[in-house]
């Protein structure tokens, strides 16, 4: 049973993001295998990320779990539901969905700078989302700018491979940051990581991820969990995930029958 630090729950309050390591030590084989059928067995959903004039592949994919059991014996049998309840300090945990994200050996494809809740129906504080790569990360991590699950404003949701806006009104948004160019500004957090380990990180912390400059390929699969506060929100257009037919009003918890309770 791992024990989760207070020092670590304050690190995921104040930064938005902390690493957990060996969350999912005992689940890397079983997400392995879901996730080599999901790249074998794409969904509607499934996308690539990569421009003509860029090296490698990258791929992603979601809302897999009730296809592939591997993905949901982790979401309701592992510690994932306990921890991010420490995390959210929530009483009740509710599944979101999954996320495939693979990067080719040699991807020179960057994962823009964004933050998730902006592309969601999803308005509330307590989210957390644990990225879990299958294989070591040496420079390759998710790279999460430090506090900016608190920012005032939500930052420009934008299409991947195009960089079009995602919605068509765009007037409630901030720009999307360059942390790279203004460091000081933006601070990142990063980390190299051993299979098992797990960074969890806020809806609405501002996140990204450099191309994959490695031999080996990186295949990761992200799990979304949502908290007591959460509600169905309205947004200006075709959410991602979109889950059509979801009937769901305004300020409406999210219907258990598609988003389970995970019980810990
Ligand atoms: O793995 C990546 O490159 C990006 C991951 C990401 O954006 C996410 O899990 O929300």
């Amino acid at each position: 049973m791992i024990t989760i630090p207070q020092e670590t729950i304050k690190e995921y309050q104040n930064n938005g993001a902390v690493l957990i390591p060996g969350l999912f030590s005992d689940w890397i084989p079983a997400i392995t295998k879901g996730i080599e059928f999901n790249l074998n067995n794409p969904s509607q959903y499934a996308a690539e990320n990569s421009k003509k004039n860029q090296q490698g592949r990258f791929f992603d994919d979601y809302c897999n779990w009730t296809r592939i059991s591997e993905f949901e014996q982790v979401v309701k049998k592992s510690q994932a539901a306990k921890v991010a309840a420490m995390l959210m300090s929530s009483n009740n945990v509710q599944f979101f969905h999954d996320h495939v994200l693979y990067k080719s050996a040699g991807s020179n494809t960057d994962t823009p700078w964004h933050q998730d809740d902006p592309y969601y129906f999803t308005q509330g504080d307590m989210s957390v989302s644990f990225w879990i790569p299958v294989d070591p990360i040496m420079n390759t991590s998710l790279r999460v700018i430090a506090g900016s699950h608190k920012w005032d404003k939500p930052v420009l949701p934008t299409r991947w491979l195009s960089g079009e806006d995602f919605y068509t009104s765009n007037k409630d948004f901030i720009p999307v940051p360059d942390p790279d160019k203004n460091p000081e500004l933006f601070p990142t957090l990063e980390w190299n990581m051993n299979p098992g380990d797990a960074i969890a990180f806020h809806f609405k912390a501002v996140h990204g991820a450099k191309g994959n400059n490695t031999e080996a390929k990186r295949r990761v699969l992200s799990l979304r969990f949502i908290g007591d506060d959460i509600r169905y929100a309205e947004r200006p257009g075709k959410t991602s995930p979109p889950f059509p037919g979801h009937n769901m009003i305004h300020g409406q918890k999210l219907r258990n029958d598609w988003f389970p309770f995970i019980k810990f």
